[in-house]
């Protein structure tokens, strides 16, 4: 135990001075996450920041291009090669083609370079030639930094609060009755193992679907080339006392340890340790939609997910990190393009109200942090109609099936807490208001030279991500 974390943090320190020794030397590099449950909108959110950022006409809110600073942006080969890269080039074509079209769910970690060469600001400017700014983009499911709560957790600790929590639960029925009829102490079985294991990711999968966000160990989920090995063979049972020897109780018990050791350590110090700027997009209209339930759900699952990102909380990643710390931390509320611009305030407010607690302990912690509605990529117009003699604001857009609608999604709160309070208090659904969610299209476009994609404050974004260093 003590071994391996000596281990860790020594790698950590030789990396740590590896990377300043090239950024000091050479160019500086900035590592932006971009992370979210899924369907958040993280695909869309890179392949339009990166178009916009290749073709800056949209991008008046990015200071440097703002002030005409930036000579250059040009897609380079990443510097990881392990990585898969993000395919940029499909996910655009599919967004801005003919037949636009959404891009298809990821499953995996993936990663692109975007390198800058910048003009410097100020008293300089004249005297300095050009720099090279690298952007790392890394595009990682949310889901996994939930995990993280596994490190400090026994498997019987788990098993006894997952089973806890879901055990009220319509979706998991199937997987509680399979597993109440098994004996944890009865001799190890493989077949039995891989069903309650498929049992158990089944219903991942399923209260996925049904808006819980709550659904760890979050490589069941995308397992990719894991599928089907023991690292994701197991599931919570219900045990009592001392695992014995050979028993099921004992095997479930290794698997669990083994995934945090080989699947979520590594990916904590892999990926999320070199992290400098990271975004966190949240589909909050979605969850407004759903309804309370879904809306106080993802509220948990947030101070979860941010947990990781206050040093301090967890002792191995901790003295992994040594003191490394993101630096600035972006909330985003995603696919604003749903609302009237008059609405946004109140999604922002939303948005800083649902990661409050979260965000208090972030700035503790010394990151900056910040929370904004955006649209990564347009899809609607916005238009004043009058219903029964009121006039109401909507926007309008092209539905899936080709058909144009113009939708009003009904009027969010300007005080935050007559959402939350009534998510937090258990509310089966919203008092006098509905919030309809409609799927519209990507629109067709025809890009003039020199603009990106239309979107809905993602130069502020950009601004606030990664400005400074530019
Ligand atoms: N109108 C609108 N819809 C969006 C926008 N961004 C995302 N969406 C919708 O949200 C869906 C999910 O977006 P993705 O970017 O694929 O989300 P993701 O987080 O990468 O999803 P996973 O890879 O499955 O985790 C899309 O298919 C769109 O329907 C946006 O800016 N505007
Ligand atoms: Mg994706």
């Amino acid at each position: 135990m003590v071994i391996s974390s000596m281990a860790d943090s020594l790698v950590r320190g030789m990396e740590s001075v590896g990377d300043s020794v090239s950024e000091a030397l050479f160019e500086p590099v900035i590592r932006l996450g971009v992370t979210g449950l899924a369907r958040s909108g993280k695909t869309v959110f890179i392949t339009s920041l990166v178009a916009n950022l290749l073709d800056r006409g949209r991008m008046p809110g990015l200071v440097a291009q703002h002030e005409g600073r930036i000579n250059a942006a040009y897609l380079q080969p990443q510097p990881d090669d392990t990585v898969p890269r993000f395919d940029y080039e499909n996910h655009l074509a599919a967004l801005t083609g003919p037949n636009p079209h959404w891009p298809e769910s990821t499953r995996a970690v993936s990663e692109l370079r975007l390198s800058f060469k910048v003009r410097p600001a100020g008293l300089l400017s004249g005297l300095k030639g050009p720099r090279t700014v690298h952007l790392d983009i890394v595009d990682y499911p949310g889901e996994w930094l939930l995990d993280l709560a596994l490190l400090d957790k026994s498997y019987d600790d788990w098993s006894t609060e997952t089973l806890n929590r879901i055990t009220e639960r319509a979706e998991a029925q199937e997987f509680l009755a399979q597993a109440k009829a098994v004996a944890p102490e009865a001799k190890h079985d493989e077949p039995v193992a891989q069903s309650l294991a498929q049992a158990f990711s089944g219903y991942l999968n399923t209260a996925r679907d049904a808006g819980f966000y709550d659904c760890t160990p979050g490589r069941f989920l995308l397992p990719g080339d894991l599928a089907g090995s023991p690292v994701l063979t197991f599931a919570p049972l219900p045990v009592e006392g001392v695992a014995t020897r050979n028993s099921l109780h004992r095997e479930m018990a290794r698997r669990y340890e083994a995934y945090k050791l080989r699947v979520v350590k590594p990916f904590f110090r892999e990926h999320f340790a070199r992290i400098d700027r990271q975004v966190v997009l949240v589909d909050a209209l979605g969850a407004i939609h759903k309804g309370p339930k879904a809306v106080e759900d993802m509220r948990l699952a947030m101070g979860d997910i941010l947990s990781a990102f206050r040093p301090g909380r967890n002792a191995w990643l901790s003295q992994y990190l040594l003191g490394k710390r993101v630096e600035r931390i972006l909330f985003a509320a995603t696919k604003a393009d749903h609302l009237h611009h008059l609405q946004h305030p109140r999604l922002t407010s939303i948005m800083e109200a649902l990661t409050r607690d979260a965000r208090d302990r972030a700035s503790f912690a010394g990151a900056e942090t910040s929370a904004v509605s955006l649209a990564a990529l347009r899809a609607t117009t916005e238009e004043m109609r009058t219903h029964e003699g009121v006039p109401l604001a909507c926007v309008r857009g092209t539905l899936l099936d080709g058909k144009q609608a113009a939708f009003y999604p009904g009027e969010l709160p300007e005080d935050p807490a007559h959402l939350l309070g009534a998510a937090r208090s258990g509310a089966e659904s919203w008092l006098g208001e509905d919030y309809g969610f409609m799927s519209f299209a990507p629109a067709n476009l025809t890009l003039r030279s020199g603009d990106g994609p239309p979107h809905i404050r993602l130069d502020r974004a950009a601004q606030f991500l990664i400005g400074d260093r530019l």
